[in-house]
C-alpha cells in the first residue's frame, strides 16, 4: 500500500479525549502531520456535510457538529483512508459497541449522530475535506514542513 493521508476529526461530544483518541492514532501507526482545534459555523457545518442535505438527520448533525469545538487532523499512514474508517468502527456508536467494541466510535460515540469521530471515505473526499480545513491541496511535502523536524 502506498502512503495516504486523510481527514480525521474528533467531534464535540468527545473533544475532551483528544488526549487518548490521539495516543490511539499513535499506537495504530498514523503520522499527525498537522491538527487543529476549531468550532464550525452552522454554515461551515451545512457545507462540510453538503452530501447529506436533504436527508432526515442533517439538521440534527449540522446542529450538533457546530455546538462545541472539534479537533480536525490530517492523518498519514499507508492506506490511510481505510485504516482510519477502520479505527473509529461503524457509523452508529451502539453498532460499533456491538460490532467493533475496541474501535473509537464505540469507546468515546454517544448514540447515532454523536458518533465522536470522522473520517474521510474516498481519495476525493478526502482531498475536498484536507482542503476545508487545512487549504487545498497540501501545498508542502508535510515531512518538511515544520523547519525540515518531522513530527514524531
Ligand atoms: O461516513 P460516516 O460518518 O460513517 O457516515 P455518513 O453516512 O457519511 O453520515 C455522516 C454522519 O451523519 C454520521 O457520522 C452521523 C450522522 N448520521 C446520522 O445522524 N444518522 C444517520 N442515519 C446516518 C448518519
Ligand atoms: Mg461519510
Amino acid at each position: 500500500k502506498k502512503s495516504e493521508r486523510t481527514l480525521g476529526l474528533i467531534k464535540p461530544d468527545a473533544f475532551l479525549k483528544v488526549g487518548k483518541i490521539v495516543d490511539a492514532i499513535y499506537k495504530d501507526g498514523f503520522r499527525v502531520a498537522q491538527l487543529r482545534t476549531l468550532q464550525l459555523t452552522r454554515r461551515d457545518a451545512m457545507e462540510f456535510y453538503a452530501e447529506h442535505e436533504g436527508k432526515p438527520f442533517y439538521p440534527a448533525l449540522t446542529e450538533f457538529m457546530s455546538s462545541g469545538p472539534i479537533v480536525a487532523m490530517e492523518l498519514v499512514a499507508d492506506g490511510a483512508i481505510q485504516k482510519w474508517r477502520k479505527l473509529i468502527g461503524p457509523t452508529n456508536t451502539f453498532t460499533a459497541q456491538k460490532e467493533a467494541p475496541s474501535s473509537l466510535r464505540a469507546l468515546f460515540g454517544t448514540d447515532g449522530t454523536r458518533n465522536a469521530c470522522h473520517g474521510s471515505d474516498s481519495t476525493a473526499s478526502a482531498d475536498r475535506e484536507l482542503g476545508f480545513f487545512f487549504g487545498s491541496p497540501s501545498r508542502f511535502p508535510s515531512t518538511a514542513r515544520f523547519n525540515n523536524c518531522t513530527l514524531a
